[in-house]
């Protein structure tokens, strides 16, 4: 902990500091809204907060068109993520829009962090915390420790609503890493995926690639788009299929439909039930965070699905998954990624799902809990 100058003054704990079998499942530090400084953290000169508005199209456009450029490791990286402008509004619009926050010298903006309000369960307590998210900075201000700034001042504007836990993912070494996720990718364009010579796309054959990783023809099970009527029951099975995780995603039962019901207009999350006379029994969602493709003579994108809520009841999770993979594809999807965590290493290998290079080490701040495995966390970052 002593070589993180920042992260040894903040709640946080080393994971591997309890005593093993021991259950502490607390916040480290106890504040009041009182405690919490009013004014906020000040920037080098000429530089301010500014808070975004993302249902001004001026606003989202700067943070989209600055998370496009920059979220990144490597500035001249050809492939980037590609948050769209839908799913930064599906996303990150909450009753907090203080905690969309950025930094800007003179119009321009150079850094920005986000704040998303979620309920967290870690074995029998829930917690409101908000989950941490799009911490960026402009190339030419790295390493000039900025971000402990960002993370204090939306750490200040969340205490000033009373939250106090927070949970986020990085790629960094951080001593309160709870566990690590990695990606496993399954490939629905075969083809595309050889051409654009991604790392983890082992070189077949072109006719035997395509052969190996084909979709099934025609759906087995009646797999549907989730729909409004189908909310009330869904969010209550969603609810008592996760229990049995030691951490997972809590929602009531308006943000479940807020987040879960595919809004026609704007194409980013893919909700799918299965339902029998007793009503829904299955239920698998996925949300569309594609690639931007830089310098490719033939393509500039290419549409990812990412693997997200879902629980079942009747239908195998395999089934389920495979029949979402025909709906993915019909989508124009072309690649499905998913997290070792859930109860997704149970598909990878059946569904021909192959291991990646990309992981995330996932971290709570100002809360400790046992360590946990991958298959015990139902809790999805985007
Ligand atoms: S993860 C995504 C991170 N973003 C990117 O990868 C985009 C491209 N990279 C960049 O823009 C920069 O390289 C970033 C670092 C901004 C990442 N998590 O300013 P610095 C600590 C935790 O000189 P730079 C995401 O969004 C670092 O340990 N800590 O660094 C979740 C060091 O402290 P210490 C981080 O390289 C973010 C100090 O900052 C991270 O110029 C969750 C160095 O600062 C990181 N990803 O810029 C944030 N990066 O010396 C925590 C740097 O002690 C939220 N650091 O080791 C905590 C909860 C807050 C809310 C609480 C509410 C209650």
């Amino acid at each position: 902990m002593e070589k993180h100058k920042f992260w040894k003054n903040q709640p946080i704990e080393d994971i591997n500091s309890i005593e093993p079998g021991k259950i502490i499942n607390k916040p480290i530090e106890i504040k009041t809204v009182a405690d919490v400084q009013k004014e906020p953290y000040s920037l080098p000169e000429g530089y301010e907060w500014h808070t975004f508005n993302l249902n001004d199209e001026t606003d989202l456009n700067l943070i989209y068109s600055f998370l496009l450029e920059y979220y990144v490791n490597n500035p001249i990286a050809t492939k980037r993520f590609h948050y769209s402008k839908e799913l930064l509004k599906w996303f990150l619009i909450s009753e907090y829009n203080d905690l969309i926050l950025g930094v800007k010298y003179k119009n321009k903006i150079y850094a920005t962090i986000c704040g998303i309000p979620i309920s967290v369960r870690i074995l029998d307590q829930n917690i409101k915390m908000v989950e941490i998210n799009f911490l960026c900075i402009h190339p030419r201000l790295r390493n000039k420790r900025l971000s402990p700034v960002l993370i204090k001042e939306v750490t200040r504007r969340t205490n000033l609503h009373n939250i106090w836990q927070a949970f986020y993912t990085t790629s960094l070494d951080l001593p309160n890493n709870l566990f690590e996720g990695t990606y496993y990718h399954r490939f629905i364009n075969y083809p595309k995926l050889l051409d654009l010579q991604i790392s983890f796309v082992d070189k077949l054959d072109l006719k035997l690639g395509t052969k190996l990783y084909k979709t099934i023809n025609n759906l087995t099970i009646n797999l549907r788009l989730l729909e409004e009527k189908d909310c009330k029951d869904c969010w209550d099975k969603f609810n008592k299929f996760h229990e049995k995780f030691k951490i997972s995603a809590s929602f009531n039962e308006d943000e479940f439909k807020n987040h879960f019901l595919p809004k026609l207009s704007a194409k980013v999350i893919y909700s799918y039930v299965v339902e029998n006379d007793t009503g829904i029994t299955d239920f698998i969602s996925f949300f569309d965070l594609s690639t931007q493709v830089r310098g490719h003579p033939k393509y500039d994108n290419l549409k990812v699905a990412y693997g997200y809520y879902y629980f079942y009841f009747n239908t195998p999770l395999e089934t389920l998954v495979s029949n979402s993979l025909l709906l993915l594809k019909n989508e124009g999807f072309e690649l499905l990624n998913y997290l070792d965590q859930y109860d997704n290493q149970s598909f990878f290998d059946k569904l021909k799902f192959k291991k990646g290079t990309a992981s995330m080490n996932f971290n709570f701040f100002n809360w400790i809990c046992p360590p946990v495995k991958n298959n015990e966390v139902a809790l999805i970052m985007i």
